[in-house]
């Protein structure tokens, strides 16, 4: 796109979350492309000569979540974590300042100081022992004072770097990420290590050591030795250690600094924000360091795949197992239920009408009508309208009733979506699990719905409706080789949760639940009870010590809102399952870090589940990845880790299988 002279306002949100609204002229020319999707543009303010870089993406309608998109909103993080953990004179000068950012609009942007000075390589033989000596000092501390923010630059190179004539200035911030992400391939060897060059495992602080180390040992070519000799063997140490394959063997930026003889910058001070958040980690460690219990169970993985294949078979906890093999609890009346051949119905779109079971046939003529068949249940205690449950609910292993819980308007019915959106895209296909409908048409339904007016139209869902007769929401049945479960969500009105309503029939399935998804939502003002009073009610399921022996996943959704916040902009945009799959701390991590955004927000009824249930995971996600304008979201609604809490879930269930061998990422 050609940008054309002119005025331009910028409404943006700065680093300390202010709205402001500048205007500002564009150059005749502007820098050009900053990347595929991005354009890049410089302007002058319109109040004194300042002038800003505008780094802008074109969106692309609907095609999807754009890597530029994700990178856009990378820079963006890495440059707010930076603004806000260095404000206002602490902030480095050697790094360039982020201004300000829209992101809710059609063309995000990032609006950040413009980088001026030529590249360090075009200058470097001018300069003398001092500026010389500056430049080390400056590129390592930059690298501690990025590591303490927790921001790898990826970048360091002889282009990336810039001499104002005093000190080093680092140009951009447009490849940074915060650490821990999974590394992406990128860049160029020699100044890109191997690790970040095939993309494995997580971003580390002593990436960017790498390549800053290849970067000095570059200009100080044989031609420009005297800094090497009056090194000496520290120049060595400096080269040597600094050059080892894996990051994390190598020494920090830190280390390097003493070694040659400079201290280090002073750390940041600590705002009251982090102090807030520390302590959150420390409470949750707490917890299970009064439990005895590790927050990463440990796995064994010689003995994994044998246990793992046992835990798919293990039934519900044997006091629920009363009745016969295939027994089953309706999850509508609560009566026990068993399948039986002989009393099958099918749904003829006015009504279930019975199957003659000498039409059932067998193979595969057999496989098709019962997974069109439904079971009446004979509910012996009559106390309910006649009912009707899909047989595939009573064929297999134990059914997974999930429940989810939250008052109304938390987002229970869109992260539904969500999960449903994420598995229709095959995640769980990853863990060599594939999906069938437990009833097709109701599945369907929720698909025609749920599904596609929020993903494909980017309608906004309507409340869930108040009734008495509750029905699972959905239902898939996992399979996994011989292996079937059947997986029903149940996700009735939030207000039907509360602590006055639930006597109500609508909260009968929780007699029946296995496993509890509850919805946190982050932007809401009053407390949320109907965590609690869910416990409570099923408090007569707790074992000797205490503890619910219930799955449970507290899932911080509209995350959306808040993905340029710590810690939540250390995980929103991490697509991570099959590394926590094979390395559970990472799951750990993610609970430690929502624990503690929770606990800092005092949204201490939140974090009931943690403490209540023997097994329990936290976790941060968004339904929609955007806001809604009036029911409508403008650029579409895209599931963000929807799929991480279903698969804890699992994991914890017994229903996901071993990971393959190889050992953690
Ligand atoms: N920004 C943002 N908004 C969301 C997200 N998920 C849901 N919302 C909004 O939150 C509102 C309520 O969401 P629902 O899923 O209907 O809430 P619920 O918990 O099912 O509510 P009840 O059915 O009344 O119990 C809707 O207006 C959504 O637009 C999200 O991930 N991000
Ligand atoms: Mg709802």
């Amino acid at each position: 796109m050609v940008d054309t002279v002119g005025e331009v306002a910028l409404d943006f949100i700065t680093p300390d979350r202010q709205r402001v609204t500048w205007s500002a002229t564009t150059e005749p020319a502007g820098p050009g492309p900053g990347g595929p999707g991005l354009h890049v543009r410089e302007l002058t303010l319109r109040a004194g000569q300042q002038r800003v870089l505008q780094r802008r993406l074109r969106r692309e309608p609907a095609a999807g979540p754009g890597d530029d998109e994700r990178q856009l909103d990378a820079e963006i993080a890495a440059g707010l974590r930076l603004a806000r953990r260095y404000p206002g004179g602490a902030y480095p000068h050697t790094l360039p300042r982020l201004l300000g950012y829209r992101v809710d609009v059609e063309r995000p942007y990032a609006l950040w100081q413009p980088v001026h000075g030529p590249k360090i390589q075009d200058v470097v033989d001018g300069l003398d022992n001092d500026a010389l000596d500056r430049m080390l000092v400056d590129l390592l501390s930059t690298l501690v004072q990025l590591g303490a923010a927790g921001v790898v630059l990826r970048t360091i190179g002889p282009r990336t770097v810039a001499w104002t004539g005093e000190h080093v200035m680092i140009r951009d911030l447009r490849h940074a990420v915060l650490a821990g992400t999974p590394r992406t391939p990128l860049g160029s060897p020699p100044f890109a290590s191997q690790e970040q060059l095939r993309g494995t495992g997580r971003a580390d602080a002593r990436d960017d050591v790498w390549s800053a180390v290849v970067l000095l040992g570059s200009l100080l070519d044989p031609d420009n030795d005297s800094l090497r000799e009056r090194l000496g063997a520290r120049y060595s140490a400096l080269l040597g250690d600094a050059l080892e394959p894996r990051a994390a063997l190598r020494p920090t930026a830190a280390e390097l600094l003493r070694q040659l003889g400079h201290e280090p910058p002073a750390p940041a001070a600590r705002t009251a924000e982090l102090e807030r958040l520390a302590a959150g980690r420390r409470r949750f460690d707490e917890v299970f360091r009064q439990r005895g219990q590790s927050p990463t169970p440990a796995r064994e993985p010689a003995h994994v795949p044998e246990r793992r294949r046992r835990r798919w078979w293990r039934a519900r906890p044997p006091a629920r197992r009363t009745g016969p093999a295939r027994g089953r609890d309706c999850y509508l009346c609560l009566d026990p239920v068993e399948w039986a051949e002989q009393d099958l119905y099918t749904w003829a779109g006015d009504g279930y009408r019975p199957i003659d079971p000498g039409s059932l046939g067998s193979g595969r003529r057999r496989d098709d009508r019962l997974q069109q068949a439904f079971r009446r249940c004979p509910n012996p205690s009559g106390d309910a309208p006649p009912h009707y449950l899909p047989a595939a609910y009573l064929l297999g292993g134990a059914p997974i009733n999930v429940g989810l819980i939250g008052d109304s308007g938390v987002g229970k019915t869109h992260l539904l979506a969500g999960i449903m959106r994420e598995i229709e895209s095959n995640v769980l296909n990853d863990f060599g699990i594939i999906t069938n409908a437990v009833d097709i048409a109701w599945h369907d339904q929720f698909r025609r719905t749920r599904v596609h007016p929020l993903y494909q139209n980017g309608r906004t869902l309507e409340y869930t409706r108040r009734t008495d007769e509750v029905d699972f929401a959905d239902g898939l049945v996992l399979s996994h080789g011989p292996h079937r479960r059947p997986l029903m969500f149940f996700d009735i009105a939030g207000e039907m949760l509360a602590p006055e309503h639930q006597r109500t029939r609508a909260t009968q399935f929780l007699a029946v639940v296995d496993a509890l998804i509850f919805v946190a939502d982050p932007a809401r003002a009053e407390p949320d009870v109907t965590f609690e009073a869910v416990l409570d009610r099923l408090s007569h399921r707790r074992g000797a010590d205490g503890l619910l022996d219930l799955p449970s996943v507290v899932v911080v959704t509209k995350s959306d809102l808040l993905r340029f916040e710590e810690p939540v902009d250390r995980w929103i945009g991490r697509s991570d399952l099959e590394q926590r799959w094979r390395d559970p701390r990472l799951v750990t991590a993610e609970s430690r870090d929502a624990y503690a955004f929770l606990h800092a927000r005092d949204r201490l009824p939140q974090l009931a589940p943690l403490h209540r249930c023997r097994r329990a995971t936290l976790h941060f996600a968004s339904a929609t990845g955007a806001s809604d304008a009036d029911g409508v979201f403008p650029f579409g609604a895209r599931p963000h880790r929807c799929a991480q809490p279903l698969v804890s879930l699992l994991d914890m269930l017994g229903a996901l299988p071993a990971p393959p061998e190889g050992g953690d990422t």
